[in-house]
């Protein structure tokens, strides 16, 4: 109740602030905490209602999940580039030293393996990737929901942010701490019926069903909880579908 008034207020706020004139808009969104991180300045005041419009009316809302029956049987793997020298050591051991580092403002930083993680309560998501190049699958997703491993390291009230990192240099991104704790945004280590397949970003990949398949980033290595971000990447940081 208290939930929705605040959030109709908030968004014929946004609404009146339209004609008021965008500095309001801009005002109201950063009261509420939704202004999109700083994006070396590509993101203009329409960034930011899109942002906060999304924010405010999908919050808490679940990305499509479908029935068995519409697991693609022919799932498409994006090309990933040549695994390193490290990823194919890696590989040779079965994954054993695989580490998932958990750090940044968080209360426990510590350093997971797939053992740790598969202890962690397992759930699984049929959801879609869904590519900006136009092509998309449904598949089922096995892992473990992040909020439980950022509710073991503890996440400071300050962070804003969750940076994530892939053993490949040049693949990272980044989430807020909403869609951080999300129940479909999961640490990923199965597919369909088995192991997450390495060019589905195994052993591990996390999925946030949410937003479009980039921010998907396989072969997960680390996560820094942040409170502020300069954001660096080639896509628009807010992808919601
Ligand atoms: N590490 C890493 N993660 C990645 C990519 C990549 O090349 N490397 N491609 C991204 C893009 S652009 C998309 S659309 C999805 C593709 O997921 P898929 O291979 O399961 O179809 O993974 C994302 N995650
Ligand atoms: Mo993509």
């Amino acid at each position: 109740m208290k939930a929705m008034s605040r959030r109709a207020l908030i968004t014929s706020g946004l609404a009146a602030a339209g004609v008021a004139g965008l500095a309001t808009a801009n005002r109201i969104a950063g009261k509420h905490g939704l202004i999109p991180p700083d994006c070396r300045g590509i993101y203009g005041p329409g960034e930011t209602l899109t942002y906060a419009a999304h924010r405010l009316l999908t919050r808490d809302a679940m990305a499509r999940e479908f029935p068995r029956s519409m697991i693609s049987n022919n799932p498409f793997a994006n090309e990933v580039a040549p695994p390193s020298e490290q990823f194919k050591k890696l590989q040779a051991g079965g994954f054993n030293d695989w580490k998932l580092t958990v750090d940044g403002l968080v209360a426990h930083p510590m350093t997971l393996s797939l053992a740790d993680l598969r202890s962690m309560p397992t759930h699984s998501q049929i959801t879609e990737v869904v590519c900006e190049e136009g092509w998309s699958y449904v598949a089922e997703w096995i892992g473990t929901p992040l909020s439980g491993v950022l509710r073991e390291a503890g996440v400071l009230p300050q962070a804003r942010y969750l940076k994530y990192f892939s053993i490949q240099p040049e693949w990272s991104d980044s989430i807020d701490i909403g869609d951080a704790h999300h129940p479909q945004t999961f640490l990923t280590m199965g597919m369909n019926d088995g192991d997450l397949p390495v060019g589905f970003g195994g052993p591990l990949r996390l999925r946030v069903p949410r937003q479009l398949g980039y921010k998907s980033v396989k072969y997960i290595t680390r996560i820094t909880a942040t409170d502020s971000m300069k954001f660096q990447g080639d896509y628009a940081w807010f992808a919601g579908i």
